[in-house]
């Protein structure tokens, strides 16, 4: 089966997606998401003059030799664009694949190893107040792991807290808007809200907290520690990942199990916190490390460390991302919770799918393939919108990690 034709899509139905679409001399088609926030156009750009090229022609069926021939042959490894971008060609080869076989994917990674994917939702607000209610409606909705995130007294606006309640969206404008930032003030308040939740909510639901990389490991251990009698799922991203050597100080210091992930591309950039067991949960996700092909290398290096996954599914992944997300969920030994923002009706229009959310639990679909696919009409109708995600500042003006 030979790929004929590759088109790059990118639309905005409320923020921005890229898209790669592969088409085959046999009438099958297949999606892959290679949105990358706030950086759209690299991905846009790396795949329409340096990789489609590449494809036409190719056996839509060697997905592996495909994925080496794309890594190995540019010769420049790594980092985010060229991941996004191999990633969405490995997606739409499996999609296809699945498609071939009249199999969801799932099935070709090995079958189910659960009924349904467990997910957790966000519950922010300005006030503690706020967050408790947001929290109980997810519970309402069925949600059986919520995350907390709250406005910082004394700081005008925090990560993780916006107007919108189920589609929390921080890319906007022309130019990033700049936040500002004080540890002192997060640190003295984070246990605050997690001692009201435990009051409120009791000792089982699971509770977790992103500090978007904001700590150093010293910092990320004192609170790592003060929020050890509220028993955290995971304390998300504490500091920033670039130095994996780094969480080893965290680790001696606090029992709170630790996420980290979203922004890591491949798996030489999570090997040594995987192998050293300084992780609990790896949280990358397809769309931004390899695919599926890759992705599963580093769920699997993972399993032999106790680490499990925790996938990224923020709204910037578009559900094509969603649906590979949920198959590999489904089929590997070592789950352990899937995010799940939800998208706006104007997305789930643009990109049509069947996986389903029913009492805490996505489920990927029984479809052959991912389940999912772009609706291209409707995809013209949204053009692109520049859109940067913030900057953040200490409250003297140095630029510190968002
Ligand atoms: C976040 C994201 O979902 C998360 O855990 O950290 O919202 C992240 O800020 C965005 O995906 C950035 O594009
Ligand atoms: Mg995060």
């Amino acid at each position: 089966m030979k790929i004929t034709d590759a088109r790059v899509i990118v639309t905005c139905p409320g923020r921005n997606f890229v898209t790669l679409k592969i088409e085959t001399d046999e009438g099958l088609t297949g999606v892959g998401d290679a949105t990358l926030n706030g950086r759209e156009l690299a991905v846009a750009a790396y795949l329409r003059d340096h990789v489609v090229p590449l494809l036409i022609g190719r056996d839509a069926h060697r997905i592996e030799d495909t994925w080496q021939y794309l890594y190995q042959g540019a010769y420049w490894r790594r980092g985010p664009v060229t991941m996004s971008a191999i990633a969405a060609v490995d997606t739409a080869l499996w999609d296809i694949k699945g498609k071939a076989a009249g199999l969801p994917v799932y099935q070709l990674l090995g079958g189910r190893s659960r009924e349904g994917v467990t997910v957790y939702g966000h519950a922010n607000g300005e006030t503690v107040d706020e967050v408790l209610d947001e929290v109980a409606r997810y519970l309402d909705l069925g949600y059986r792991a919520v995350r907390l995130q709250c406005g910082v007294p004394g700081l005008p606006s925090t990560y993780g807290v916006g107007a919108d309640k189920m589609f929390y969206e921080p890319a906007r404008g022309t130019v990033p808007e700049e936040n500002v930032w004080s540890t002192e003030k997060y640190l003295s308040f984070v246990p605050k809200l997690f001692a009201r939740a435990r009051e409120e909510f009791g000792p089982e639901l699971r509770l977790l907290h992103d500090v978007h990389h904001r700590l150093t490991p010293i910092e990320a251990a004192r609170l790592g520690r003060s929020l050890e009698p509220y028993g955290l799922y995971w304390l998300e991203d504490p500091v920033p990942a670039d130095l994996q050597e780094g969480f080893r100080l965290i680790r001696e210091h606090t029992t709170t199990p630790i996420a980290v992930g979203e922004v890591i591309n491949s798996i030489w950039d999570c090997a040594d916190l995987i192998r050293n067991q300084l992780i609990d949960f790896i949280r990358c996700t397809v769309v931004h490390a390899g695919g599926i092909t890759h992705l599963r290398r580093i769920f699997d290096l993972a399993a032999l460390h106790h680490v499990r996954s925790g996938s990224h599914g923020a709204t910037d992944l578009s559900p094509v991302c969603m649906a590979a997300a949920l198959h590999l969920d489904v089929s590997i030994p070592n789950f352990g919770l899937q995010e799940y923002m939800r998208h706006t009706e104007a997305t789930d229009e643009v990109f049509p799918h069947g996986y389903h959310y029913a009492d805490g639990y996505l489920f990927p679909g029984e479809e052959p393939g991912l389940g999912v696919d772009i609706d291209e009409e409707a995809a013209a109708r949204y053009p692109y919108r520049q859109a940067y995600l913030p900057v953040n500042r200490l409250e003297d003006g140095t630029v510190h990690p968002w």
